[in-house]
């Protein structure tokens, strides 16, 4: 108790960052006065969602989250480039270098155990190679990982070894991501440390950077993830985020459509199939907890607009109500291209004829849509 007195005021929650108070219930950093006695001491928040699993009541401030990142330009570190490959596009820091300076980068893709169980990981790490490249970003190695499984650990500590020298090391990417999971594992796997950050499945867990001392006097840092408005899961209701992210290796669902026929994705969003060779397959690649219903193009819009949240559900009329209208994005799929129409958030569609399509997407203003090259 007196230890923790003398710092200035009180110290900071070792599963979040934010800085502890007493005073008021209602502000980030509460903790009962009699907690304070608890070694690690964790905020009320932490406390609740480790316990019951609660989910985040605190809307973290973006430019207080830009600041902290610049903050790692000034100083000598490693970052890791944290990314989820289920929304590559979506997830990765696109001007990473602005705000880091000069320091080296590894580029973690995290979350692997959610590809379907058959993958060929060579062709992934090639793809993950070619679209870091294609964004401009600057990695000295890239690493695929999965922190619930314990998947590529080794290796991603191998190339910190390689690379961090003398340095502390920054983890850093978008929320939700698995910054505090991957830097469990390494103290749970790896140290014997008992500190626990915390995490949860809603994304703006961590609040401000928390220090984990390393063997040599440095430190392994985590972070608040950014926020991108532009991600499904950060736009949507709590109860609607346990249908859109997959909790499992991604069963592909193949549908054959003929031209002239709609999916839609529960009443997040739609896919319609404009023209191509006919009859063509689509590979889904979303989580299994949206239901995928089929109809003719001409008559969605009109099913939408008498069934949305009904019989296209979820989300819920209500939750419908409180997303912004959709846009309609259309797209030519070239010839001998091997493309995925890609929703940040929600998933992709591969297209798998070599014939082109073309095709259109319907999903909420301000959601990132776009065709890449087909990951599996
Ligand atoms: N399937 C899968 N889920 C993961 C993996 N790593 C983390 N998660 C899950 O992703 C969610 C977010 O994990 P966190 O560690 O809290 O993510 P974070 O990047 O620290 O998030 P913020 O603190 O909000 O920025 C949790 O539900 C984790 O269980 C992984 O390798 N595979
Ligand atoms: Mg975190």
């Amino acid at each position: 108790m007196t230890k923790v007195k003398e710092a200035s005021g009180l110290p900071r929650c070792s599963g979040c960052g934010i800085r502890l108070q007493t005073i008021d219930t209602g502000k980030p950093g509460y903790v009962p006065e009699k907690a304070l006695q608890n070694e690690p001491v964790i905020c009320q928040r932490c406390f609740r969602i480790k316990n019951y699993n609660e989910s985040s009541s605190v809307t973290p401030d973006q430019d207080e989250f830009l600041r902290l990142l610049g903050q790692i330009g000034m100083t000598d570190a490693l970052v890791i480039h944290i990314v989820d490959i289920f929304d590559f596009q979506g997830s990765v820091i696109s001007g990473l270098q602005r705000f880091i300076g000069n320091n080296p980068v590894l580029l973690a893709v995290n979350k692997t155990d959610l590809l379907p169980k058959v993958t060929n990981w060579n062709k992934v790490r090639n793809w993950v190679q070619k679209q870091a490249k294609d964004m401009g970003l600057k990695a000295e190695d890239v690493v695929l990982c999965s922190a619930k499984q314990n998947q590529g650990f080794d290796r991603l500590l191998d190339i910190i070894g390689q690379h961090r020298g003398d340095r502390d090391v920054y983890v850093v990417g978008a929320t939700n991501v698995g910054k505090s999971t991957l830097i469990n594992r390494l103290i749970r796997d790896y140290s014997d440390l008992d500190q626990e950050l915390t995490t949860s499945r809603y994304p703006g867990t961590t609040l401000d950077m928390v220090n984990i001392p390393l063997d040599d006097g440095k430190f392994i840092v985590d972070t608040p993830g950014i926020m991108y408005p532009s991600r499904y899961t950060e736009m949507v209701d709590t109860q609607d985020l346990g249908v859109l992210l997959p909790d499992k290796p991604l069963k592909p669902a193949v549908y054959q459509l003929s031209e002239g026929q709609t999916l839609f994705f529960g009443g997040f969003a739609r896919f319609d199939f404009i023209q191509g060779s006919g009859y063509q397959s689509f590979t889904c690649f979303v989580s299994g907890r949206a239901p995928l219903h089929r109809t003719k193009l001409e008559r969605a819009d009109q099913l939408f607009a008498d069934h949305a949240g009904e019989l296209l559900s979820p989300p819920s009329k209500e939750n419908l109500e409180k997303l912004p209208d959709w846009t309609r994005h259309e797209f030519r799929i070239a010839k001998g291209s091997r493309s995925d129409v890609f929703i940040s958030g929600l998933g992709w569609i591969k297209v798998n004829s070599d014939q082109g399509a073309v095709v259109a997407i319907h999903a909420p203003k301000g959601v990132k849509v776009l065709v890449r090259e087909s990951l599996i």
